[in-house]
């Protein structure tokens, strides 16, 4: 796919980490030269940066393709819900509009007036539409795609950026034909639009587009988890990390897959604890910075959907009343977070396996063994590693009540 692997940025020549490569062996030597503050310094420095991160999308298409309906679907939010972008309505702007993530603001989709809209040369639509502040674009069309769509994703091409091709609205396809009394062999339609779109944008000089058939009302249909997973595979790891972190709780691998992610974050947190602000917690024997824990442990329940508005937004989804989401979450999840609540849940108490992912990463039995078996380091990975764990139940939980799976 040429959109997706002219001038990939390449996450296999970074470790699955945070850190580069050449950034881990920097805190080594930090570490061996200016022990422990070494290199609390410098995982501060990464955590401010992953804070910053932004991933910003743009979204590029003719007025009543669907493009405002797709930036929702891919907020994780119906066309009604608050904060959705508006849908049915003519484009009067020609600027970009911006449309924040709801959960996580870093990650943002722009909705960019379509090239055929706009009263200058192609060559300038780029420029107007500052396509350098863009980790990528998408194209999308509700019927075939045109010549001048082809030509955009050739001078997209050109900049060094990636593109992708997004045909909407898949569903009428299927409902025209149904409609039409044909008998329907899903695979082979699929097919035969796949084929047509490539074959219009082979007229171009793009061999190989990659082509996403969706609709921005079915999720969990077509091509819509190829698609995120194509652009997640993508994105180098740090922007990935954030892309997935954002996706709504469609699957019980979604939510393993954001639980993997929090959990890289946890030696991190672990490793900053303690040196300031350190209170000792009730039931655990050892001081921790408490502000790390709870704003740590309110991230993880945010990201894996297990906060007011998350669950709400779910329950409209999937038209399930909330209260049935709520009753199968541990209830002292749902309260404020604080020393009681990590008191309560024993979260420091019980020990906790390294796990694999961990030690393969070769940084870690360095710290690990630094700050020995009784220190705040340890302690605070083994009360965020174990609240990650009730979390990621609950949240499993959950999807499997609001999606009918058992
Ligand atoms: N059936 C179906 N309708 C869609 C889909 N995407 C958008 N629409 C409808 O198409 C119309 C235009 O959608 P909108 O998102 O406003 O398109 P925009 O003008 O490109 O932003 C609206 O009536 C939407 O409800 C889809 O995937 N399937
Ligand atoms: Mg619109």
């Amino acid at each position: 796919m040429e959109g997706a692997s002219s001038s990939q940025q390449g996450p296999q020549s970074e470790i699955a980490t945070f850190f580069t490569l050449e950034q881990l062996n920097k805190l080594k030597s930090h570490f061996e030269e200016g022990g422990v503050k070494g290199v609390t310094d410098l995982i501060k420095q990464k955590l401010a940066e992953l804070d910053k991160i932004e991933l910003n999308i743009a979204v590029t298409g003719e007025s009543g393709t669907g493009k405002s309906s797709f930036i929702n679907a891919m907020r994780g939010l119906r066309n009604t819900d608050e904060g959705a972008a508006e849908v049915g309505v003519t484009e009067t702007t020609m600027e970009p509009t911006k449309y924040p993530h709801p959960s996580q603001p870093n990650v943002s989709y722009w909705d960019l007036p379509g090239i055929g809209s706009i009263n200058f040369p192609a060559g300038e639509y780029l420029q107007k539409m500052k396509f350098e502040r863009y980790d990528f674009f998408i194209i999308i069309s509700a019927g075939r795609f045109k010549e001048n769509e082809g030509k955009l994703a050739e001078d997209i091409k050109r900049l060094e950026k990636k593109f992708y091709f997004v045909r909407t609205k898949i569903d009428l396809d299927f409902y025209s034909m149904r409609m039409g009394g044909s008998k329907i062999n899903e695979k082979k339609m699929l097919h035969d639009i796949r084929s047509e779109c490539v074959k219009n944008l082979q007229k171009t000089r793009i061999l190989t587009p990659p082509v996403f058939l969706i609709s921005s009302f079915e999720w969990d249909e077509y091509d819509f988890n190829q698609l995120n997973k194509t652009l997640e595979d993508n994105l180098p790891y740090i922007k990935k990390s954030i892309f997935v972190l954002a996706y709504a709780n469609r699957s019980v691998e979604i939510v393993q897959q954001k639980s993997k992610m929090l959990q890289e974050r946890i030696w991190m947190s672990a490793t900053i604890s303690g040196a300031v602000g350190a209170v000792p917690v009730p039931g655990v024997s050892l001081a921790c910075d408490i502000g790390i824990l709870t704003e740590e442990i309110m991230y993880f329940r945010k990201c894996l959907g297990l906060d007011g508005p998350s669950l709400q937004k779910l329950a409209n989804i999937t038209n399930k009343p909330v209260k049935e989401l709520r009753a199968v979450v541990n209830p002292s999840l749902l309260e404020t977070i604080n020393e009681d609540t990590i008191a309560r849940l024993w979260w420091g108490a019980t020990a906790v396996a390294v796990s694999v992912a961990e030690v393969a990463l070769d940084f870690i039995p360095v710290i690990g063994s630094i700050f020995g078996a009784v220190s705040s380091f340890y302690m605070t990975r083994r009360i965020l590693t174990n609240a990650l764990k009730d979390f990621t139940e609950s949240a499993v939980k959950v999807v499997k009540v609001a999606y009918g799976i058992d």
